[in-house]
């Protein structure tokens, strides 16, 4: 064989690596943003259901799979369940490749850019991996004839709800979103319901109220509580910088999520879904939580050395406004019900907002504590 022959050789072993398991034909999944919070506890997830597990990874100058390393396995271990394709949401020829080779019997897309703020700086880039790569998506199923076999997941948001018409929010209250980020993915929630209706496509709206983890990238708001929280305990930092401390959110657990995700998949019809704790915290609330977590005293009354900011007893600023954090238009308050979900799929949250914020601030102290570890170690 030429190495031209076994290079390819290579990319049919890899198309079907399952057929060779003692005739257990699993599922596949293929999940965008595999390499994201929600992508990594959903690839654990289905791992444990026995799914075999392909996700779509950016290149990057730097490793990027830390959140999956757990689960990472060498393809060249003996029956691999979990493989990763390069590739990305605004490259549609690469996206049909990967499907085409993969086959999937489920799509998770994960993958997007999904920081709010960041997409007042980045909108076209945000409309273009975030609604436009939906779009990408669903037409590829349709062009590799997988209409009848591929079921499709969309992470959709309750940023759509924006600036709220009711409360709680719920399935059939209007959206109105508040950001590129928002307007992108309302796009992508109307694509997919049109491909439903279209081409009777199994494809399901996930409206995710916010959900948190110590997995949780670092700039958005809870982690970046946490962590800020954890390092000023053990004196790493002076304080923490936010910006509107009134928002409401629901906040819930991504372990708790994903399950949601998946359960949408295995109903008979397709359909979508709020889900949401139907609780409801401020920021503010969330730094106290985490304060007392980690043992921080916080005195919001402050001692007026700086009306935006909050001294600590001891007069040392602990967390400050920059409006800097502040959006060009804001999403106030969030809350969902989550009712059809309870009653169509099973499902309930089981981690509460105190245990949320009791292990995302357990895991901060840990990392930091190791990183103040190998300072001193190297100094
Ligand atoms: P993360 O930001 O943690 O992960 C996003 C993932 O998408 C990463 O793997 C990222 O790759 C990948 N990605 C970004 N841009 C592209 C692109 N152009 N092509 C391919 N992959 C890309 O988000 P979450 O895990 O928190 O959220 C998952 C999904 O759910 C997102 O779509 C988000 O908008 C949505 N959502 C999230 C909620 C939440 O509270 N977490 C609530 C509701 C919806 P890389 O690692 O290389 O950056
Ligand atoms: P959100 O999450 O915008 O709801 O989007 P984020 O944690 O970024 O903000 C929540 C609220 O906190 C306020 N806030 C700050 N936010 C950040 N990031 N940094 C700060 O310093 C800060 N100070 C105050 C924000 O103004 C906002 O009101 C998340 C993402 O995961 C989306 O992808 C997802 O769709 C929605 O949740 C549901």
């Amino acid at each position: 064989e030429t190495p031209r022959d076994l290079f390819r050789r290579s990319q049919s072993d890899a198309v079907e690596p399952s057929k060779t398991d003692d005739l257990i034909l699993e599922k596949k999944a293929l999940i965008t943003g595999v390499t994201g919070q929600d992508g990594s506890y959903l690839a654990e997830f289905l791992l444990k259901q026995g799914y075999e597990v392909h996700g779509l990874k950016r290149r990057a100058s730097l490793i990027n799979t830390a959140r999956i390393d757990h689960i990472y396995q060498d393809p060249h271990e003996d029956h691999p369940r979990l493989f990763l394709h390069y590739g990305d949401l605004t490259d549609a020829t690469n996206l049909i490749r990967v499907i085409q080779q993969v086959q999937p019997d489920e799509i998770y897309n994960l993958g997007a850019q999904s920081h709010v703020a960041v997409s007042f700086e980045t909108p076209e880039y945000t409309a273009n991996s975030d609604a436009l790569g939906t779009l990408r998506l669903l037409e590829a199923i349709r062009l590799l004839n997988l209409d009848k076999k591929t079921k499709f997941y969309q992470a959709s948001t309750s940023e759509l709800f924006g600036q709220v018409q009711e409360t709680p929010q719920n399935e059939q209250t209007p959206f109105y979103p508040r950001s590129p980020y928002g307007v992108a993915k309302l796009y992508a929630y109307w694509i997919v319901r049109n491909y439903r209706e279209a081409y009777d496509l199994f494809a399901c709206n996930g409206i995710l109220f916010n959900h948190e983890s110590p997995r949780r990238g670092e700039t958005f708001v809870t982690r970046k509580i946490t962590r800020g929280l954890a390092r000023i305990r053990l004196g790493m930092q002076p304080c923490l910088h936010l910006g509107n401390l009134d928002a409401r959110r629901d906040w819930g657990h991504a372990a708790d999520y994903v399950r949601t995700m998946w359960l949408m998949l295995q109903q008979s019809q397709a359909d979508d879904y709020v889900v949401a704790t139907g609780v409801q915290h401020t920021v503010r609330d969330f730094v106290n939580a985490a304060a007392k977590q980690l043992d921080i005293e916080i005195d919001w009354r402050g001692s007026g050395v700086d009306e935006q900011g909050i001294d600590r007893a001891t007069g040392k600023c602990i967390v400050k406004i920059d409006p800097r954090y502040f959006r060009p238009s804001e999403v106030e308050t969030l809350v969902g019900n989550a009712e059809k979900a309870r009653k169509e799929l099973g499902w309930k949250p089981e981690i509460s907002f105190e245990e949320l914020v009791s292990e995302m601030a357990a895991t901060d102290l840990k990392l930091a504590q190791r990183e103040l570890r190998l300072s001193k170690e190297e100094s």
